[in-house]
């Protein structure tokens, strides 16, 4: 069993690096173009998402021998800064497969539940991640989905709240709790794989929501529903916790990367407007007051660029790198906040004129600062592995 997702990569830069550039012309010639198709339907169209299967986008870390692409955590890492130039939609629908489910069966999944997952997850079947509940969002052990053993079965039941792609989700990884008394380390929480077309579980609507248009999110409503044990992730009681959490920091370094990625995207909006826009006879570029906000973004931007850089290194010698996730997402969603900010006053008036596409950036992003944990459990985390480190130094 992996202790953390895989490490070193998996193919030699220069092959990588082609892939890159694939990823790269996909995303500026069919996603950015798809992007008021989506807006427009309030959901990907069905040819952006057979394209990406065709792509493998769907199995980017999936191994090779269960028909992924099999890519590291940095190069998968390095793949996400790239899709996430365009829409969040794009990156939302495939991540949830390649950073958390993947990662919570590559660490804890059995040999016959990774043989039955992992070859349709990298064909294109939609995962959902389902931890947090209408009652339990940060605290995400408080859970009250409940799995009950019955002979050689599990009964679900309880509710799924914000849960990506839980409309559209053909499985679900429930972490549900298996005592009714919370346990000391959470141990109370178990992991289940669930097909969505298993009787009693209902997809409900997408909800409505500020941004991130074709990111579908939503209920998943589990009423008696009835899982063999072999359902049971690592076919262990207890363990769901631990694995939500390794998830959970693959997926704040997906994030992160999101609001890298997207943040070149909004730089690039702010620089092009200024130098096209004219004020007081010249182009407000040459103006100090627009360039100390163009400089401000580019500073940000980097910091967030080589702290992902710094954090994927320890992770790729093999180092624990919880604290330096949580630093990651923290750093980088705020910073995004900030940028699109700036990008917004840059265009001053066009900024709020949802006709110009800064408009919709800055409520695209508000939500990075919020999912796979708010910047207040980013600073939780981080302080307490902090504070149990230097405890450990006596
Ligand atoms: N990697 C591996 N194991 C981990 C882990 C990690 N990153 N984090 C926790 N664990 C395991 C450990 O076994 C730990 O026990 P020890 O600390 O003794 O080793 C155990 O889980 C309990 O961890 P912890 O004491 O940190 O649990 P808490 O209940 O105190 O957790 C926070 C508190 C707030 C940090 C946690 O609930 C959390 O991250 N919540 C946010 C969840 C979230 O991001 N929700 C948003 C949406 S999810 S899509």
């Amino acid at each position: 069993m992996l202790d953390r997702p895989a490490t070193g990569r998996s193919m030699d830069a220069e092959t990588f690096a082609a892939f890159k550039d694939q990823i790269r012309r996909f995303v500026r010639e069919r996603l950015v173009p798809a992007e008021p198709e989506v807006m427009e339907l309030g959901q990907l169209p069905d040819w952006v998402l057979a394209e990406m299967r065709e792509m493998g986008l769907f199995g980017l870390t999936v191994p090779t021998e269960y028909g992924g692409l099999g890519l590291s955590l940095t190069e998968y890492i390095e793949t996400i800064t790239e899709i996430a130039w365009a829409a969040p939609a794009f990156r939302a629908v495939l991540s949830i497969n390649t950073g958390m489910i993947c990662t919570a069966l590559r660490n804890a999944g059995t040999d016959e539940q990774k043989r039955e997952w992992l070859p349709k997850l990298a064909a294109g079947a939609i995962g959902a991640f389902g931890l947090t509940e209408p009652d339990s969002g940060s605290d995400s052990a408080g859970l009250r989905t409940r799995a009950a053993k019955d002979g050689d079965h599990y009964v679900l039941n309880g509710t799924k709240r914000y849960i990506t792609n839980g409309p559209i989700a053909d499985m679900v990884l429930v972490m549900a709790r298996t005592s009714a008394e919370n346990l000391p380390k959470n141990a109370h929480v178990s992991a289940f794989l669930v097909p969505t077309d298993t009787p009693g579980l209902t997809r409900a609507k997408p909800d409505k929501k500020m941004g991130q248009v074709g990111a579908l999110t939503g209920d998943i409503v589990l009423e008696d529903v009835r899982v063999p044990a072999s359902a049971l992730l690592g076919g262990e009681e207890g363990r769901g916790f631990k694995t939500a959490m390794m998830a959970l920091d693959t997926g704040r370094f997906s994030v992160g990367s999101s609001a890298i990625g997207y943040s070149r995207r909004i730089l690039e909006s702010a620089l092009r407007y200024a130098t096209e826009r004219k004020a007081f006879g010249e182009t407000i570029a040459n103006f100090q007051l627009i360039q100390a906000m163009l400089a401000d973004s580019k500073v940000e931007l980097y910091a967030a660029e080589s702290m992902l850089a710094d954090a994927l290194r320890r992770a790729e010698d093999g180092l624990p790198f919880s604290t330096e996730a949580s630093c990651v997402k923290l750093f980088a969603t705020e910073a995004c906040g900030r940028i699109a900010d700036r990008a917004v006053q840059i265009y001053g008036g066009a900024g709020y004129m949802a006709e110009y596409e800064v408009e919709r950036f800055y409520r695209d992003v508000r939500v990075y600062r919020i999912y796979e944990g708010t910047t207040q459990i980013q600073q939780l985390v981080i302080a307490k592995n902090m504070l149990r480190e230097f405890a450990a130094q006596g």
